[in-house]
């Protein structure tokens, strides 16, 4: 492999901190992820799973207090606090790298250090982006051969010795007080130290491709999101590609593989999770899904729910956290109506009842390729253009199934202020009311002030601003149950959406929140639900509406001027309308 020098050196300095017993560069070879697999169910790290049912497929269990992302633990190094602004956590770089450094100190002792050079994007697009992360887990190394394209095709995507983002991840000693996940957007530079898991640990994703790609994208004029990208196809075969942000652990896997309810329509998969997104040259705006693999919630996913899912996870397959059935099966809640006897549950123990048998964050890790719904221009390396941007959020109350913002400024408002509740993706309690704008709370890597406004700009350079959705489909009726449906009825609401984008479905109310779809202009055919359920799951109002945009002043306060004045505008438009 042909190698930087600025790389090298960086990785002789970091197995001078370290002190690994040997470096390994990784080539990304089919090889080289058997052997990491061969020596990994050697030493118990990963557990075998039925050969026939799962073929090639594996059980990781991870440390029990090292499951889910830990934000408090998450900062921003920016030189200048105000450049991480308020909704992150900041330290100084000197004194970051002072804390984590003592945690990295030998850290790798006699343990191999892996050197992964990472492409995040399709091989040969302007859009892609390189990435060299080091690791002492085994378990990270195949993950990232799944999640990212590794080896030579990464480092050959190089436009300069130092055209890549550097990241040092070790597992140092697994305990919460010394674990830190650090990003140096200056430098460029990624450091996580006290975490195996997911977000935390597999650099390319949330680290590189949101946080520090949210910076470079503010700097060069594009979009790094936390949005699944899908085509929909509809009955005259025309495809139209929407991109929709949902926060963690809130329905993105879902969306973006839903097999069709509807005769003559169908979903493509181009990703999952996160999206780039550039304006071209005919001010277009155009996605890449940078990763090439889903790190996807099992819990739940069923052939009812995501039945493309539970497909592709039958081969090839490493899951974390999840149950274990007496055959070797992996199991989790959801997956069928009743759990089976004789179960041994996420932490390696006989599953009681009335506890969760697989942990309610565990995941499945799979390349893209083997999803049934892949999209034929997935790895396009112009990136498909979009039509519809949504932002979807998980709220039992308030929030209408699905509108449709004015125009691009308050689509943007919709989006800032979105809140949701939160889910097992993180550590901590779960359904507490945020807010999470743009489903970017933890992973936007500079001042969300700024952030808007950014968003905000690229108006000017888009020649059809895609329209802008908002949906929810976690709203709840009195008893607590689901208003909507869900999953692959989704594809009704994806139906009008395209519709509206082709300037077609004219039943809308226009609310003061946007353009609300009339009962009757959603596809229910086949459907059991009563108008009323339907007309509930779109309500909006008034007297909820103006007690729910009530904090937000002190939301956007934080920001001071860095909060751009049309949305301070729009906030206060909408509640003139409300006649708040
Ligand atoms: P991350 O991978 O953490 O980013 O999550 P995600 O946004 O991809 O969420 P995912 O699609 O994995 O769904 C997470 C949870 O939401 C699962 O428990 C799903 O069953 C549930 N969910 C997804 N879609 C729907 C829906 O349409 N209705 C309801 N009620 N629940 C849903
Ligand atoms: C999320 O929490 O948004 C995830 C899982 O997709 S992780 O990659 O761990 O962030
Ligand atoms: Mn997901």
């Amino acid at each position: 492999m042909r190698v930087s020098h600025v790389a090298e050196q960086w990785v002789e300095q970091t197995a001078g901190l370290t002190k690994p017993a040997r470096v390994l560069w990784c080539d990304g070879s089919k090889a080289e992820y058997d052997r990491l697999i061969q020596a990994m169910l050697q030493d118990g790290t990963l557990l075998p799973l039925n050969p026939n049912t799962y073929p090639d497929c594996y059980l990781h269990r991870s440390h029990p207090s090292d499951v889910a992302r830990t934000e408090q633990l998450t900062f921003i190094c920016a030189r200048q606090k105000e450049d991480a602004g308020p909704t992150n956590n900041w330290m100084a770089p000197a004194e970051a790298k002072t804390r984590a450094g003592g945690y990295l100190r030998g850290a790798m002792r006699e343990r191999t250090m892996y050197v992964i050079p990472y492409l995040m994007g399709p091989a040969g697009s302007t859009m892609s982006r390189v990435g060299i992360m080091v690791t002492d887990s085994p378990y990270v190394v195949a993950s990232m051969h799944v999640m990212t394209r590794v080896g030579q095709v990464a480092l050959s995507a190089m436009r300069g010795d130092d055209d890549f983002i550097a990241g040092v991840h070790s597992l140092g000693d697994l305990s919460p007080d010394r674990r830190l996940v650090l990003h140096f957007p200056e430098e460029k530079l990624i450091w996580s130290v006290g975490s195996g898991y997911g977000g935390n640990a597999l650099l390319g994703k949330k680290c590189h491709a949101l946080r520090l790609g949210s910076a470079q994208a503010r700097q060069e004029g594009w979009l790094a999101e936390h949005m699944l990208i899908i085509g929909v196809e509809d009955p005259e075969g025309r495809v139209t590609y929407l991109a929709a942000a949902m926060p963690s652990a809130s329905g993105k896997t879902n969306l973006a593989m839903v097999e069709s309810r509807l005769p003559g329509w169908r979903v493509w998969t181009v990703g999952d999770d996160i999206a780039w997104m550039h304006v071209d040259a005919h001010g277009q705006l155009r996605a890449i899904n940078p990763e090439s693999g889903f790190f996807g919630v099992a819990p739940n996913t069923s052939p009812k729910t995501n039945p493309n899912a539970t497909r592709m996870v039958r081969s090839n397959t490493i899951f974390t956290n999840v149950a274990l059935t007496p055959s070797g099966d992996p199991w989790w809640e959801g997956l069928t109506p009743e759990p089976p006897a004789g179960l041994v549950d996420w932490l390696g123990q006989p599953w009681k009842p009335g506890t969760p048998a697989a942990h309610p964050n565990s995941r499945f890790t799979v390349p893209v390729q083997q999803c049934p719904s892949v999209s034929p221009n997935w790895e396009d390396p112009q990136g498909v253009p979009i039509s519809g941007l949504v932002f979807g959020s998980r709220r039992t109350s308030v929030i209408p199934l699905v509108f449709e913002g004015f125009d691009w400024t308050h689509g943007v408002f919709l989006g800032s202020a979105m809140s949701t509740e939160t889910t097992a993706a993180i550590t901590g309690k779960v359904g507490v009311v945020r807010r999470d704008p743009m489903a970017m709370l933890p992973f936007c890597g500079y001042n969300m002030g700024d952030y808007f406004a950014h968003w905000l700009s690229l108006q000017q350079r888009l020649t059809r601003p895609p329209r802008l959705f908002r949906v929810n489909w976690f709203r709840r009726d009195a008893d607590g149950k689901f208003l909507w449906p869900g999953y692959g009825e989704n594809v009704r609401v994806l139906k009008w959406m395209v519709e509206r984008i082709h300037g077609g479905a004219p039943e809308v109310d226009e609310t003061p929140i946007g353009f609300i779809p009339q009962p009757s202009a959603l596809d229910t055919d086949g459907l059991a639900l009563s108008t009323a359920h339907l007309r509930e799951a779109l309500r909006c109002d008034a007297g909820e509406w103006l007690q729910a945009l009530g904090d937000l002043d002190e939301f956007y306060g934080q920001f001071g001027p860095r909060l751009p004045q049309p949305i301070a505008r729009q906030l206060r438009e909408t509640r003139k309308k409300f006649g708040g």
